[in-house]
């Protein structure tokens, strides 16, 4: 029996990509929607919307969909799964709206409105896996374990109130908020989450609704009701990095530095290290071995972007295209996220094309380095003007906060006192007795770095991480030289500023050599994740063994089908 065709709805905003993939693992094919016709013939849609809730809606109004949709939509029999913003257009109306707009009309499929969660009172976007979410009566759930989280990343919600709660499948908590995480009725159905980025459990979340609609079972579902007691958990992530470059023979490779040199020493007793670029294996391979054992993201990081041109040297989208065939976790990519101008031909790309070439080829995030500390400048300067020109600001505007890391290279610089720098606004943080500087400093400031480092700025970590934030930006990758490939530790001090300055998301990086940093830097800052390349690629430690310590210490961790 040849199986069902799977019409997408890919209207070309965003990783649609995993999406494809995630059906296509499940052995089903794919024909897209390009023109509105097709929607009246689709034995079965899957939407996943991805970018914000304004070029969703527009795309949809321009494309023509949204009344054929809304017929589709109408009596509730024809199959239909949503996936995040393919989830919030259902609803009446959005506050995600076009500038100078309130509120911006949905497919008005379910009562309610769609809300930003409010960032006095938690960090946004929610970004990570919780859930837990799982609906006994619900086919779609056939071959999810109820204990199994699932993989967020919005900045709005739906709220459940009296008028859908006839729809309401499963719901998640955030921040003191309960929000609707999933809806069915009849077989309409649709996820808040992202099961293509859900590892195996979002696989098995896609196979139990396709084949619910093979079968017929998807119609004939009883009445569902959310159970009203059930508590979810965000859980604190393991992210493993990438840094990615050519190696002398041309070949890209995976490599390490300390502190930012990723040459082996040459002879014993150098320190400096000019040898040949260590390689610890190739980008696609290891990142689905860290896939297999456990890995809530991976980053890849082209290490060496700023050499070349942007778009003719684009070798990480080979790389994502490839990995985001077996590998459905969230992937960030960063290194060259910048508008550049060709020197030859004088065609200039723009930071959003860049970022749209690497989302089309199966990124979830981009993070963006160098131009960060650029644009952060420009923002201070102006006394906290926006020119919405920046790469932050296009990239957010166009694919949501979410889709924005920031990529934070900072040194430190040891100081007397705490009001060394108070002409410049810098901030000055004090560090423990095992920190001091080389002449017994007690305190520093963590200077901005570009390209890997190689240039300082007079601008520090917490300017620019806020100033980023103000920008759009959505999480914030906070590395640290002094500690990069040290296995000390994270620098505490470092995370405790940034994420106490800020309200989105703070990923620390840099340091990490045993379980113990894990857990003592999620129970010692704010931080949401955890960074680490060398222990992971050295094989020193296994991503599980860091779990392990984490939940033995009371800090959540993910729950997944391996
Ligand atoms: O400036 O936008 O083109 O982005 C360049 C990107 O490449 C930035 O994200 C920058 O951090 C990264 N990068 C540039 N040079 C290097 C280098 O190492 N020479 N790598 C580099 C940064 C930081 C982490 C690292 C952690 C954990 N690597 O990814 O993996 O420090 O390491 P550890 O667990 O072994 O201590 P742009």
């Amino acid at each position: 029996m040849t199986k069902l065709k799977v019409s997408l709805l890919d209207y070309g905003a965003g990783n649609v990509r995993s999406v494809r993939n995630a059906i296509m693992a499940n052995g089903y094919e794919i024909e897209d929607i390009t023109e509105p016709s097709q929607i009246d013939e689709a034995k079965v849609i899957i939407f996943p919307g991805v970018g914000s809730y304004r070029s969703a809606m527009t795309v949809l109004e321009e494309k023509g969909y949204v009344e054929p949709l809304r017929r589709y939509l109408a009596d509730g029999t024809r199959p239909y799964l949503g996936i995040c913003l393919g989830m919030q257009t259902l609803f009446q109306s959005s506050e995600e709206a076009p500038d100078g707009q309130e509120t911006m009309e949905g497919l008005g499929v379910i009562p309610g409105h769609v809300i930003k969660f409010d960032e006095k009172e938690m960090t946004v976007p929610h970004i990570g896996w919780n859930g837990r979410v799982h609906h006994q009566d619900s086919p779609v759930f056939k071959y999810v374990n109820e204990k199994e989280d699932v993989y967020f990343v919005h900045s709005y919600y739906a709220p459940i109130v009296e008028e859908n709660k006839d729809w309401t499948l499963t719901s998640t908590n955030y921040g003191g908020k309960k929000f609707i995480s999933s809806v069915q009725k009849g077989a309409i159905v649709a996820c808040q989450f992202h099961p293509e980025k859900s590892g195996k459990t979002g696989l098995n979340f896609v196979k139990g609704f396709l084949e619910a609609v093979e079968n017929g079972s998807i119609n004939s579902s009883k009445p569902l009701n959310v159970d009203p007691e059930k508590e979810t958990q965000l859980v604190k992530r393991v992210v493993v990095a990438l840094d990615v470059r050519q190696n002398d023979h041309g070949d890209l490779v995976v490599t390490k530095g300390d502190q930012y040199d990723v040459r082996e020493n040459e002879k014993e007793g150098v320190t400096t290290g000019r040898g040949g670029v260590r390689n610890l294996g190739k980008p696609v391979s290891l990142a689905a071995r860290y896939y297999n054992e456990g890995a809530d993201e991976i980053a890849f990081l082209n290490i060496t972007s700023f050499r070349h041109g942007v778009v003719e040297d684009m070798p990480m989208l080979q790389v994502l295209e490839e990995a985001s065939r077996s590998i459905f976790v969230p992937l960030t990519v960063g290194g060259g996220i910048r508008s550049y101008t060709d020197p030859d031909s004088g065609k200039t790309w723009d930071a959003l094309e860049v970022a749209s070439r690497y989302f089309r080829a199966g990124a979830d995030k981009v993070s963006i380095g160098s131009d960060t500390v650029t644009a952060a400048e420009a923002y201070i300067a102006s006394g906290g003007k926006k020119t919405g020109q920046t790469s932050i600001e296009t990239i957010s505007h166009h694919y949501g906060a979410q889709a924005v890391v920031i990529s934070v290279d900072p040194k430190r610089v040891y100081v007397e006192s705490k009001d060394a720098c108070a002409n410049k606004n810098h901030v000055v943080v004090e560090l423990d007795d095992s920190q001091l500087g080389p002449n017994g400093e007690k305190f520093c400031w963590y200077q901005c770095t570009v390209m890997g480092g190689r240039e300082a700025r007079d601008i520090c970590a917490v300017t620019v991480s806020k100033a980023a934030e103000a920008l759009g930006a959505g999480e914030i990758m906070l590395n640290c030289i002094d500690m990069d490939g040290q296995c000390n530790g994270f620098d505490h001090a470092l995370m405790k500023a940034v994420s106490e300055a800020v309200t989105i998301p703070v990923i620390a990086s840099s340091g990490a050599g045993n379980e113990q940093h894990f857990t003592d830097v999620f129970t010692q800052t704010q931080v949401q994740a955890a960074l680490a390349a060398g222990m992971f690629h050295r094989k020193e430690v296994e991503i599980e063994a860091v779990k392990q310590h984490m939940r033995k210490n009371g800090i959540p961790s993910r729950t997944w089908s391996h």
